[in-house]
């Protein structure tokens, strides 16, 4: 079973990446971030409270996004296997998440933690902010996410790392050679 997790600040590349080994592994991507941009892009209730946050440079609150993931990982795609692009980001989600594949016999196999530094990681989000316009892509922003991503989500590290399923990859080089480091990472799991 293939259960993956994408972690790393944001900019690190997940989604990038993210995209890259679901067509290989053929696993969904499942990203939260697309599918809260998508609910903002559609109005919906959801949609307009998330964006609140998501312009913010905060998190859209635990409760959302664990609806969010439970939701998408009972669809029929997610039987096999899927990558999780950007979820868990704080340790409640984690145990959250833990606790719906124990229900169901799965286990999360892997967590990969895309490392980039901030300065590299500042230059990518304004260059994206030029080509996408991201409303959350512009400096001040950014920094607060990055801040964010610090006190909530770093902690997780330690959360996967106790469990022995942590891979810390160097997420600064181009596409391709991030992706080789990510498959040897992913070699020989099942
Ligand atoms: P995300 O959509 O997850 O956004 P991200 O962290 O900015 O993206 P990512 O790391 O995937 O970067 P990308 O590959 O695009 O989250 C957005 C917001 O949604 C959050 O701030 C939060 O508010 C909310 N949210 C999402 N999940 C949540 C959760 N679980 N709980 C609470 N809130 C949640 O790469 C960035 C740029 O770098 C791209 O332009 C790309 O082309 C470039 N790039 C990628 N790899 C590169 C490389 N190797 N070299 C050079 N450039 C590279």
């Amino acid at each position: 079973m293939k259960t993956i997790i994408f972690m790393g600040p944001p900019g690190a590349g997940k989604g990038t990446q993210a995209k890259i080994l679901c067509d290989s592994l053929q696993i969904p991507q499942v990203s939260t971030g697309d599918i809260l941009r998508e609910a903002v892009k559609n109005g919906t209730q959801m949609g307009l409270e998330a964006k609140r946050y998501m312009d913010a440079g905060d998190l859209v609150p635990d409760s959302v996004v664990i609806g969010i993931i439970k939701d998408r990982i009972a669809e029929p795609d997610c039987k096999s296997g899927f990558l999780l692009d950007g979820f868990p980001r704080t340790v409640q989600q984690a145990e959250a998440l833990d606790d719906l594949l124990k229900s169901t016999g799965k286990e999360i196999k892997k967590a990969i933690n895309l490392e980039v530094p901030d300065n590299e990681l500042l230059q990518r989000l304004l260059k994206r902010a030029e080509i996408e316009g991201r409303s959350d892509d512009n400096e001040a922003t950014i920094k607060s996410r990055l801040e964010t991503y610090n006190k909530k989500t770093l902690p997780l590290l330690d959360y996967y790392s106790a469990k022995g399923k942590l891979s810390r990859v160097n997420g600064v080089g181009n596409l391709e050679q991030v992706t080789k480091l990510i498959e040897k990472e992913l070699a020989n799991f099942g």
